[in-house]
């Protein structure tokens, strides 16, 4: 488990922020009656919530799947009792799932209100409203929703960064490891295993910061010279290798062969520098039921080949 500081320095939130504002956040506010709809309007404004009125259902739903609502407050009986049926429209379509429903209704409709909770309403006052506790319910939803979004969004990005490899963009050895496991189960994969030749002595030549720049500059053509439905990966220091669809070795082969020129057929430009970099590179095709590790260990013996046989070349 993550320790709270490294949460932080992560900038996960653990909780949502009560002092934060709600300043700007749109409301839309779905109610027959006028007077009402102007009196909730002036209350909620005291917090600088924006809000679009709404006297019928028909117009509620409209703008609820044409604009960005924060919290949507529906009295219950708009459309004699289609408030609660709006609430549960809402739930079923994911323009506007996420939309907190805050319900007005009447004392003696607390059954309605109780059945609106399970067809997804948030919170609900009752009338007379009590302008600080519809302030402090609103403001409360308001805030769970925007820490949702934010808790998705980290959670998007912390799934991006599981599966990249943060020197060169690419996708990682688990994220490629996993893929060919699902193409292997799918009937078959091809496998390039790719290794930079002589790069310690680029290293030792130029300092490791060099070699950085030369690794992401094999990356990118590696990226450039592929189609999109092969996944290209670093597996790790100066090797990388591309998973691709079950298909002949010669194939496979060609496709090798383009990636080795694209590497070596004009010079990796470093500052003033410029050097010549080239890659090997070991081809396997799957035979049925080989696993991940077959696959890899028939790719090194390949490349382990066109390194013995002078580098800059493919072997299958
Ligand atoms: P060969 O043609 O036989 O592959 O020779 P080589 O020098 O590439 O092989 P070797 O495996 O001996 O060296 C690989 C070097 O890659 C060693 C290591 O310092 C370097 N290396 C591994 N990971 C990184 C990295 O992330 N950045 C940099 N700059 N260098 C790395
Ligand atoms: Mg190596
Ligand atoms: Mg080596
Ligand atoms: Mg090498």
């Amino acid at each position: 488990r993550l320790r709270a500081e490294t949460a932080r320095d992560l900038g996960f939130e653990p909780m949502p922020d009560p002092s934060r504002s709600v300043a700007g956040a749109h409301a839309l506010l779905a109610t027959e009656d006028e007077a009402e709809a102007t009196a909730l309007s002036g209350i909620l404004a005291q917090d600088g919530i924006v809000v679009t009125r709404a006297s019928d259902v028909n117009i509620a739903w409209d703008r609820l799947l044409h604009e960005e609502f924060d919290i949507a407050v529906l009295s219950l009986w708009l459309d004699d009792g289609e408030g609660l049926r709006l609430a549960s429209r809402m739930r079923a379509q994911s323009a506007t799932r996420e939309v907190p429903v805050l319900l007005v209704a009447d004392t003696d409709q607390r059954n309605q209100v109780l059945r609106g909770f399970d067809l997804g309403a948030n919170d609900h006052v009752l009338r007379p409203v009590d302008a600080n506790e519809l302030r402090a319910r609103a403001r409360n939803q308001i805030r769970r929703k925007r820490y949702q979004e934010r808790l998705r969004a980290d959670l998007q990005r912390s799934l991006e960064m599981a599966v990249t490899d943060s020197l060169t963009g690419l996708r990682n050895r688990r994220y490629v490891t996993r893929h060919l496991e699902g193409l292997l189960r799918a009937g078959g994969a091809t496998l390039l295993l790719i290794d930079v030749d002589r790069f310690k002595s680029v290293n030792d030549t130029y300092g490791h910061a060099i070699g950085d720049t030369v690794l992401r500059e094999v990356a990118e053509r590696l990226r450039l010279h592929l189609r999109a439905v092969d996944v290209v990966a670093r597996f790790g220091g100066e090797e990388f290798v591309v998973a691709m669809a079950p298909q002949p070795a010669d194939d496979a082969g060609l496709v090798a062969e383009r990636l080795r020129l694209a590497v070596c057929e004009r010079p990796v430009q470093v500052g003033d520098k410029s050097l010549d970099i080239s890659i090997s590179i070991g081809v396997a095709v799957a035979r049925p039921d080989c696993t991940v590790d077959e696959l890899a260990a028939t790719a090194d013996i390949a490349l382990y080949r066109a390194k013995a046989l002078g580098r800059n070349r493919v072997e299958i």
